[in-house]
């Protein structure tokens, strides 16, 4: 099963270009961090404070119209922004699709359905979690929408912990859906939820937690 993924070893790892990557700690960035670290590729990460809202001051919003996290600036000062669009451009740029099963492949279409999955049905509820105000302008009880999204966060990573192979989400080895699926699991304080009702995500995270090229990154980001 796994000769039907291309080793790191095997890639043609090209370091020469300089990447900045503009993020926060625990935030999307870290994604694009660790799939930068599993690449081999150097980067400087500059960061833009999302507790002091960093992101909405017109230098960074000039890179990043829509004043989020993270953004890729290239030696060419072309700006990259959405993590997909960033992973996936960093995978085809640096790794010939070592981070994913081979093109036509069951597994790789797989990979790029969770992928797109967590990218479009989990990840814009975060910003309804984190800042419940910006989607109940007239309401007085923001806390409540929070509340209710929570609950559609949780339903949907049920979703994702069904079709997790175990211990990684495909039975044929690590993708960059897996960095993916453990940083996003990390957020909306669902640290006492997780463990009794999605053990295989969290199995998952530890396994990308504790590969080598990842670890540091990790504990850097997260606490669990
Ligand atoms: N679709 C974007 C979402 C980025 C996003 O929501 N980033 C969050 C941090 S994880 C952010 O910058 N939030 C600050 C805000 O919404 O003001 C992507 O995939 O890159």
């Amino acid at each position: 099963m796994l000769t039907r993924y291309r080793s790191i070893e095997t890639c043609n790892i090209i370091q020469i270009k300089m990447y900045q990557l503009y993020g926060d700690l625990g935030s999307g960035s870290c994604a694009v961090e660790m799939t930068l670290a599993e690449l081999g590729v150097a980067y400087s990460f500059r960061q833009i404070d999302l507790q002091s809202n960093s992101q909405r001051n017109p230098e960074y919003a000039s890179l990043n119209p829509q004043r989020k996290v993270p953004a890729l600036q290239c030696a060419d000062g072309n700006v990259i922004t959405e993590s997909i669009a960033i992973i996936l451009w960093l995978l085809e740029t640096h790794s010939d699709n070592c981070l994913l099963p081979i093109i036509g492949s069951a597994e790789r279409s797989q990979a790029l359905r969770w992928l797109v999955f967590l990218a479009t049905e989990i990840y814009p509820m975060v910003e309804i979690i984190d800042y419940p105000e910006r989607f109940s302008p007239q309401s007085t009880d923001p806390e409540s929408v929070r509340k209710t999204v929570k609950e559609i966060w949780r339903q949907r990573w049920l979703v994702v912990e069904q079709h997790v192979s175990g211990p990684l989400l495909l039975s044929g080895g690590f993708c960059v859906t897996d960095i993916y699926i453990a940083v996003l699991s990390r957020w909306a304080q669902q640290g006492n939820w997780r463990p009794g009702n999605i053990p295989k995500v969290e199995t998952l995270s530890q396994a990308v937690a504790s590969r080598p090229r990842c670890k540091e990154i990790w504990d850097r980001n997260f606490r669990d």
